[in-house]
């Protein structure tokens, strides 16, 4: 029981950080495209729309889905 109890502390714990980290991963990837960064036309449009799609996931509470689609940006970003 008490096992039991330290693991859905433990689940919740996990699924607030995630929800915490989203924002925080769009606040860099802002702050980075803030800076104009030379970035091709293509590379561009997709770092757009996959910041689009974490806020959209993000909100919607698929804050995993929403953290692989930011990370992807980040990446496109060098960050
Ligand atoms: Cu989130």
């Amino acid at each position: 029981m008490k096992r039991l109890l330290l693991t859905s502390c433990a689940l919740v714990f996990t699924g607030m950080a995630l929800a915490n980290s989203c924002p925080a991963e769009m606040k860099a990837i802002d702050a980075k495209l803030a800076t104009k960064p030379a970035l091709t036309a293509t590379d561009q449009e997709k770092v757009m729309a996959l910041r689009a799609d974490g806020e959209r996931l993000h909100k919607a509470g698929d804050h995993a889905a929403s953290m692989k689609a930011l990370a992807q940006a980040k990446q496109i970003l060098g960050l």
